[in-house]
């Protein structure tokens, strides 16, 4: 184990996170309450330490990014040495650097395909802007300007920008802010256990994409520009979908000449067992969104594959594409990403993932179905979540609503030394590709202890 290569002061540090600053994504009443963040100060492998001397277990890879673990000291090299080289030039001026066409290569081999294109930005959000604007960029070159529709899914999680929020279906987080923008349908999400306990899988998946096809039909298919979703909705809560739904929503998007957007920040780069989450449903989306594990969140990029029909359009028809970031193509992050996706590959993580560690922790997950308080889990490669229900047998929820005992078993698993999400009553699971048989033994058996610790508490409610 590394040992700490600096001594903080870390109730100063607390001080002044409170003092100064606002951590995202989060309530700031309940930080000041707890007088200050918890302040984590360094990790190796799959594990975080704080400053007050706990380490846990990462069981979320970070926010569902680091997925080569942490460590790397090659990729802290290779930052150094493109620093040193060239850390930053732009893409705006007919400029690139090597780094950033090298990493467009990489990512358009590992797309496949007719998926031969490549922009860069530095966020996940980012990456889903780039498609909003760059869709109704391409319907008005195709002379069809009136095709701004996106159709999405409820409980979709694709940023915090407003193209975003919008595009994703949190519906706190339209609330914040009159979201979503104007051209953003939501549909039903293809959420099994939530919301169609107990249906037959298939028939639930058809009538999911069933729900795509009529607001198709409803907002008219000549007005419809793209559908957009997470392969596996992450941030959503694991939703898992039936093996029929993907091709079947494909289907619908050939069908009235749509363009199909798969957002893979979490699914990309190995997180299901293969490079992209479309891969593994056997669909072949019109552009992809990347971010997170393209560098194992070392630095911040973010990507979009663009199909070659796409592409054609815009040098066919000419003019400025008038969008782009002062960090599209970043050379020092493209460096890393390029170093990132060279460790997946020579490690073998997505084919480690795919055969070993995702069955694996599936096998550990099912140890749990028998536990009282567990509804369902389910799992793919290594993205796995846990259902806590009130009564055995049921999808029903403590107190009669969702979001009561999720934060209280994380919060065990936390104390016991495993970071998770809790996503309302769902704990979720997104450990670094690199774990190992005994670690998954850890986070499981976490898991179950902090499941065991819950219960008489969750009872007394
Ligand atoms: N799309 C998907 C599918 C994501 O999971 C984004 C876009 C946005 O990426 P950036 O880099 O802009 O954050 C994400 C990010 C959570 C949580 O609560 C999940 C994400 C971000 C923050 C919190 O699980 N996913």
């Amino acid at each position: 184990m590394n040992a700490p290569i600096r001594n903080y002061d870390i109730a100063e540090l607390r001080r002044l996170d409170l003092a100064h600053h606002l951590p995202a994504q989060a309530d700031h009443k309940v930080i000041a309450e707890l007088g200050g963040s918890r302040i984590i100060t360094r990790a190796e492998g799959c594990t975080i330490h704080d400053g007050d001397g706990m380490a846990l277990l990462d069981g979320m890879a970070g926010l569902w990014c680091v997925n080569v673990g942490y460590g790397r000291k090659e990729l802290a090299d290779v930052a150094y040495e493109q620093m040193l080289e060239l850390p930053y030039y732009n893409t705006f001026f007919k400029t690139a650097t090597p780094p950033t066409v090298r990493l467009a290569a990489k990512v358009a081999e590992k797309l496949g395909g007719d998926l031969q294109h490549v922009f860069f930005n530095s966020s996940g959000s980012e990456a889903n802007d780039t498609v909003f604007r760059l869709v109704r960029h391409y319907w008005g070159l195709k002379g069809q300007p009136q095709r701004k529709i996106f159709i999405s899914r409820w409980n979709a999680y694709h940023g915090s920008t407003v193209a975003g929020v919008s595009l994703g279906g949190m519906k706190a987080m339209h609330a914040q802010g009159d979201l979503p923008i104007p051209g953003v349908e939501h549909v039903m999400q293809p959420y099994l256990f939530g919301e169609a306990f107990g249906e037959d899988p298939e028939a639930f998946a058809s009538r999911a994409a069933q729900a795509i096809e009529d607001r198709i039909l409803a907002v008219g298919p000549e007005n419809v520009a793209a559908f957009i979703g997470e392969p596996i909705q992450g941030a959503g809560g694991v939703v898992i979908p039936p093996d029929g739904y993907w091709p079947k929503v494909e289907a619908i998007c050939r069908k009235y000449g749509i363009l199909l957007v798969c957002d893979e920040v979490i699914t990309g780069f190995g997180r299901l067992g293969e490079w992209f989450g479309f891969q593994h449903y056997g669909v072949k989306p019109d552009l992809v969104c990347m971010a997170k594990g393209i560098s194992s969140g070392y630095l911040p990029i973010s990507a979009v594959g663009v199909a070659d029909h796409i592409v054609a359009e815009l040098r066919e028809k000419g003019g400025d594409f008038v969008h782009g970031y002062t960090y599209s193509g970043h050379p020092t992050c493209a460096a890393v990403a390029l170093r990132n996706i060279e460790i997946l590959e020579r490690e073998g993580l997505v084919d480690r993932t795919r055969n070993d560690t995702g069955p694996y922790l599936e096998a550990k997950l099912a140890t749990l179905s028998d536990h009282p308080l567990v509804g369902e889990v389910r799992s793919k490669g290594l993205l796995g979540a846990v259902e806590i229900v009130s009564e055995k047998g049921t999808n029903h929820r403590f107190g009669g609503k969702e979001g009561t005992a999720g934060p209280i078993v994380r919060d065990l698993c936390i104390k016991n030394g495993l970071m998770v999400r809790g996503i309302r009553d769902t704990i979720v699971c997104c450990p670094p590709l690199i774990i190992t048989h005994a670690e998954l033994d850890r986070l499981v058996g976490i898991i179950a202890q902090s499941l065991d610790e819950a219960l008489p508490i969750l009872k007394a409610m």
